[in-house]
């Protein structure tokens, strides 16, 4: 397929209550949207970064960057075979996987339209409804967080994550537990800890959480080890997971048991397919994570998740739990506890142009 345009849009979509995790909160998503066109189709991507570097580097300003001076150039007539080659021109760049995924994983779309099959069966999935998570902010006191956990435990969703940080912790979570006696929960502290906090951290082990996701520090592998080590729950790691090497070297030093893969943060679906073979072979299960998507990303992740080693419930909601209204059409939701994969070609969903474009702040096109 010869890419023959692409625009790249900046929406602005506020969320239907602010989100906030120990580095920082937001309350309105800056979404970056790729589309390329070939044939007479439009494949879509989004590109996962958030507003401000507290979770990555990577920001809304630093995709837009990154894709119109240097990617989107090179990217634009390009006569792409297998999708993933749609970054080969612009493999020299370091780092700043969150843009690129944007357009790696619009060409799997477009690619997935013009063979005329769904993104999950273009790349190897093949479940076609999932359990899935729900993850839930830092809320301003532990009676609001009780309402929330009651109210998406109601709903049917098969995980719970809370979001935690020092002093938000054991009491908050020891109440939840207490509460709910057999809910499938878990935490994510967004690298909110140290090894100094290790006792405290302890006091986690005898909650029965599925996972502790992301205690320690973003690039430090060898404390998550250690500390793996003195917890006998399973520490889960987002943040420090870019790449393969990245999932290999976890594995090697023994620093999680569990990875949560989001395409967005490791550059798209063939290295979301890497890590993923990588570690079935290794015996360490993976579940999809989210970045706040609009429909668009959600469509993806959910593809991502239909493989067979992602045996956990992903962050994947229901359209509903972000937005008052999503930019796809139909919107994404549950029912019996599970989201429907769907079975139209490409994502599956249709981006509502109308709305988009009302909601486009900035704009840009290549051809
Ligand atoms: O750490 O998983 C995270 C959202 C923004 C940045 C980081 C994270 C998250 C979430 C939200 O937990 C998951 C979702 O999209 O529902
Ligand atoms: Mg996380």
């Amino acid at each position: 397929m010869r890419i023959e345009r692409i625009e790249l849009r900046e929406l602005s979509l506020r969320l239907r209550e602010r989100f906030e995790i120990s580095s920082g909160w937001t309350e309105a998503r800056r979404i970056v949207l790729v589309s390329l066109h070939a044939d007479g189709c439009t494949g879509w991507g989004e590109c996962v970064q958030g507003e401000s570097p507290n979770y990555s580097y990577e920001t809304t300003d630093t995709a837009w960057h990154i894709l119109t001076d240097f990617v989107l150039p090179a990217v634009v007539g390009l006569d792409v075979g297998e999708p993933s080659e749609v970054v080969g021109p612009v493999e020299w760049i370091r780092g700043h996987r969150m843009a690129l995924a944007g357009v790696e994983m619009a060409a799997w779309d477009l690619w997935a339209k013009l063979s005329g099959v769904p993104l999950a069966e273009a790349i190897g999935g093949s479940v076609k409804a999932l359990p899935v998570g729900v993850s839930i902010g830092l809320q301003a006191t532990d009676d609001d967080l009780l309402r929330k956990v009651e109210g998406y435990l109601a709903e049917g969703y098969a995980k719970i994550k809370m979001k935690i940080k020092p002093g938000r912790d054991v009491e908050m979570l020891g109440r939840v537990r207490e509460r709910f006696p057999e809910a499938p929960l878990m935490v994510d502290a967004n690298s909110a800890y140290t090894l100094n906090d290790v006792p405290r951290l302890e006091e986690l082990d005898g909650l029965g959480l599925l996972m502790i996701e992301q205690p320690l520090a973003h690039d430090d592998y060898l404390d998550h080890a250690r500390l793996q080590d003195r917890m006998s729950t399973p520490i889960c790691l987002d943040e420090s997971i870019r790449c393969l090497g990245d999932a290999r070297l976890a594995a090697h030093l023994k620093a999680c048991r569990i990875i949560n893969i989001k395409p967005g943060r490791v550059g798209g679906f063939r290295e979301s397919l890497r890590i993923h073979d990588f570690c079935r072979s290794a015996g360490m299960p993976v579940w999809c994570g989210g970045m706040l998507e609009s429909g668009v990303g959600r469509a993806h992740n959910l593809a991502l998740a239909s493989l067979p080693g992602f045996t956990l419930p992903g962050d994947i909601s229901a359209s509903r739990r972000y937005w008052e209204q999503d930019i796809v059409t139909p919107e994404f939701e549950l029912s019996d506890g599970a989201m429907q994969v769907p079975e139209g070609v490409g994502i599956g969903v249709e981006p509502d142009l109308e709305r988009i474009d009302s909601i486009t702040v900035r704009s840009a096109a290549f051809q």
